[in-house]
């Protein structure tokens, strides 16, 4: 290498050689490119009266909006379970028709916050609400309407979308008192349109999707046609983790728990990790399950790591299926004392 300044070359120089900036012929150029490099980017066509946007769930905990937003989806992009709080971020999904697009936001429920945790999620749901085309506020039919939906109802009134309300449920009532939760809903505020609705038996779901794209504007598609959420695959396995857990302990515990991803390795692709002997070519994926208290973390480990190993099963299943391939689940308990009224520490699992 010669310390020569860097001079730049003449027209002729750069015109002259094999490196010449000559125009080439159209076809010979694209003769010389490999079959591959010639692909087309085919961009979808859409109709001109496209309607894209988004919806954001909101209800108390446990009012159904998670399974809800699967059933919209038509495949599982928010854990769900049968204790409040189960969902802990904004999970989107993507509803997509020929002539529309519907980007739901799946919100943690609003309720009484106890902790800086759930004062956080409460602050998140308000945030996205701000931001929506239009809100889906969800209510069990089967359960009374309560001082929690009143409160929510009050939030909204401050909210510029239109506001559907979707009484969800509807499987587990009969229709008398379905109609009679429909009457009472009605009561509760100003809604643009009042649909029943069951995610478990189906019935409806299309109808609630047809009344959330109404209120859709005209748009292009916002997402890739097929993709139906953009959670990073980490995050998914995360969830499924908590999923499993909060099915396996059946008291207070499932508030106090929170899923860290330490690691995903694959052995595949990635020659310079710790591979676990006997693991073969599956994912190896590491899990922390973080509790508040030693004695939570007793309970969720079990007589001689029996539920933990319930757990590493289910959740297994759940991750296997979500990525198409065999997995080493590996799964750890901590410690970290009172993390939900922690800041620091909720700082740390990305709260
Ligand atoms: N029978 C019946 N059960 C439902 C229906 N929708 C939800 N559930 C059940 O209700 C419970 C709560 O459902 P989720 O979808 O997790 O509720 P959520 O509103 O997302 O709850 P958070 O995330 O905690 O706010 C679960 O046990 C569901 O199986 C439904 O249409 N019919
Ligand atoms: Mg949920």
């Amino acid at each position: 290498m010669t310390d020569a300044p860097f001079r730049f070359p003449s027209d002729e120089e750069l015109m002259a050689g094999p490196n010449a900036l000559e125009e080439p012929d159209e076809v010979a150029a694209d003769d010389a490119l490999p079959a591959l490099a010639r692909a087309e980017i085919v961009v979808p066509d859409f109709p001109e009266d496209f309607r894209a946007g988004f919806a954001c769930l909101v209800g108390r905990p446990n009012a159904g909006k998670s399974t809800l937003t699967n059933a919209l989806v038509g495949s599982k992009v928010a854990i769900t379970s049968g204790r409040p709080q189960t969902t802990r971020h904004n999970v989107r999904g993507v509803v997509h028709r020929e002539d529309a697009q519907l980007v739901l936001v799946d919100t943690p429920g609003l309720h009484r916050p106890k902790t800086l945790l759930g004062k956080r999620l409460n602050d998140l749901v308000r945030e996205t609400l701000t931001d929506v085309d239009v809100v889906a506020f969800c209510i069990p039919a089967n359960e009374k309407i309560g001082p929690g939906d009143r409160f929510i109802a009050r939030d909204l009134e401050q909210v510029r979308a239109p506001i559907v309300a979707v009484v969800t449920k509807a499987d587990t009532v009969s229709r008398q008192a379905l109609a009679a939760q429909l009457l009472a809903v009605n009561e509760l505020g100003d809604w643009a349109d009042i649909v029943p609705v069951s995610a478990v038996s189906g019935e409806q779901v299309d109808v609630v999707a047809d009344v959330l794209m109404g209120h859709l504007p005209p748009s292009p598609p916002l997402y890739p046609t097929g993709e139906v959420t953009d959670e990073p695959q980490a995050v998914m396995i995360g969830e499924l983790v908590r999923e499993a857990a909060l099915e396996s302990v059946r008291d207070e515990l499932p508030h106090s728990l929170a899923v860290v991803v330490d690691e995903i390795l694959d052995p595949r692709t990635d020659r310079t990790g710790s591979r676990v002997k006997g693991a073969g070519e599956r994912l190896q994926v590491r899990v922390s399950l973080v509790v508040e208290r030693d004695s939570q973390k007793a309970i969720m480990i079990g007589k001689g790591g029996s539920r933990l190993k319930e757990i590493g099963v289910r959740a297994r299943a759940g991750i296997e299926e979500l990525i198409g391939r065999k997995v080493y689940l590996d799964l750890h308990v901590r410690t970290s004392k009172d993390w939900q009224s922690d800041p620091k520490a909720l700082a740390k699992l990305g709260f």
